[in-house]
């Protein structure tokens, strides 16, 4: 993690503008930007906001408000001054300079955590691609930052030198920025040839979509425990209390009791306002939703804030172009739920859990004293609610096939459900309710 000239956790300021939004939204944006400041390793000592009608061309919020800023500065010292938005190239090399210290963004917050948490090759060349485009037309702004946090400010050579070194960023860059576009051309033909393969052989595909710390990777890895192969303990994913965990797609097959086996695929989470840079550099990652059959949702229902996480969300996948997928939206963390309304209002109706209504399941999917059945439980209600999602897609047919051909008969049977097998004299007559398209390479059996 990070550490500042004294070996210490980085300090951080946080600040905030209201603009147009309302009081509420405002304050779970500013307390959202002070969690992602922790996970990217810095401690939040002061926060900060204003309420203007617009934002301040020069220095985003007001010059009063900088200056405020300036002077709690020389008696509460900070590593970095973090602001809740995205601001122009302008404004960072303009703040920077009265404040003297790093200035951050939102936008370059959620990069580092990513750079930070980037695993395989596809996900670090993707954020190293977004944090070049990203910086591009900041260098001037940046290469201040750089310079304080090398802890030699002032003591920067003429201002023609800094230029030249800038140029020099900006050439070493673009010629970064090639060379990177080519190996992610590389990648993405890679993920598209195992795509082609698993959409060849019909397999029904699940992706879990969501608000980042929802509980996504925590239900993959549930069903992995009570559904998966053997091996299931080497084949968990990552889970963990903070913003991001999650930054590569993992697909898994899960074979429910007495139930259809399908794949599901555990991919990055969403959060407002994510920088267009990453959705762009994330496209072939986040893409993986657009070929799944099924979405699940996942909400983390305690948050007083999931309404808006669930807009969030359903924006995104219109970004990505899966906006038209069937979805099943879990309602998740019902045990914190339950728990922050007691003491609260005695008229809050807490929904029954866990528990499948519609299109909707609520469900608790971490047992923290909640005990394991409810986890289990939970479980069952939403691999019923995804086979019968999966069966309303499908329709009844009939194929006659040949004794000879009964490795097809397997094949059929592993996609669809069937009703019913008669061996006659010359074919062996099976009813399937099945999807339309997958009858495609069947045609020539049906009846
Ligand atoms: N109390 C409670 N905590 C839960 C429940 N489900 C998940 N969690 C916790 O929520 C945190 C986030 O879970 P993850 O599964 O990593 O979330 P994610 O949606 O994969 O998040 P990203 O990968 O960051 O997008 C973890 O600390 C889980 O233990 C639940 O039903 N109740
Ligand atoms: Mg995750």
């Amino acid at each position: 993690m990070l550490e500042n000239q004294h070996n210490e956790t980085p300090r951080a300021y946080i600040v905030g503008l209201r603009t147009t939004q309302t009081e509420e939204r405002f304050r779970s944006s500013v307390d959202e930007c002070a969690t992602l400041a922790e996970a990217a390793g810095y401690e939040v000592v002061w926060i900060f906001t204003q309420n203007l009608p617009s934002v301040h061309k020069a220095t985003y919020v007001g010059e009063g408000k900088i200056e405020e800023i300036r002077d709690t500065l020389e008696n509460v010292p900070a590593d970095a001054v973090i602001f809740d938005d995205t601001l122009t190239p302008m404004q960072i090399r303009n703040i920077g300079k009265i404040l003297d210290t790093v200035v951050l963004d939102r936008t370059g917050l959620i990069l580092d955590i990513f750079s930070d948490r980037a695993q395989t090759r596809e996900a670090k060349l993707q954020v190293e691609s977004a944090k070049l485009q990203y910086m591009l037309p900041r260098l001037a702004g940046l290469r201040q930052n750089l310079d304080r946090q090398g802890g030699n400010s002032g003591a920067r050579s003429s201002r023609g030198a800094g230029e030249k070194q800038i140029e020099l960023d900006r050439r070493h860059i673009e010629h970064r920025m090639t060379i990177l576009r080519k190996e992610l051309a590389q990648v993405k033909q890679e993920r598209e040839t195992q795509r082609n393969r698993r959409l060849r052989t019909g397999e029904y595909l699940v992706a879990l979509v969501g608000y980042t710390n929802a509980g996504k990777s925590t239900l993959m890895n549930d069903l992995l425990q009570y559904y998966g192969d053997g091996k299931s303990k080497e084949k968990t994913v990552f889970e963990q209390d903070m913003l991001f965990a999650t930054l590569d797609t993992t697909i898994r097959r899960i074979s429910p009791k007495g139930g259809r086996s399908f794949l599901i695929s555990d991919t990055v989470g969403f959060i407002s306002a994510l920088p267009t840079a990453l959705v762009e550099a994330f496209h072939s990652t986040l893409e993986e939703a657009v070929y799944a059959d099924l979405l699940i949702q996942v909400v983390d229902y305690s948050d007083e804030d999931h309404a808006f996480q669930e807009e969030i969300t359903a924006k995104t996948l219109k970004e990505i172009g899966a906006g038209n997928i069937p979805m099943i939206t879990v309602y998740n963390k019902m045990d914190l739920y339950r728990e922050k309304q007691q003491g609260l209002a005695d008229n809050v109706i807490i929904p029954p859990f866990p528990q499948a209504k519609e299109d909707r399941v609520y469900t608790v999917l971490k047992d923290k004293g909640a005990g394991p059945e409810i986890v289990e439980k939970s479980l069952q209600e939403l691999i019923g609610l995804i086979e019968s999602k999966r069966s309303a897609e499908e329709e009844l047919h009939t194929f006659h096939i040949p004794y000879a051909q009964t490795g097809d008969l397997h094949k059929l049977k592993e996609l669809g459900l069937p009703v019913s097998e008669q061996y006659l004299e010359d074919y062996i007559e099976l009813q399937i309710r099945i999807r339309k398209e997958l009858c495609e390479e069947f045609r020539e059996y049906e009846a």
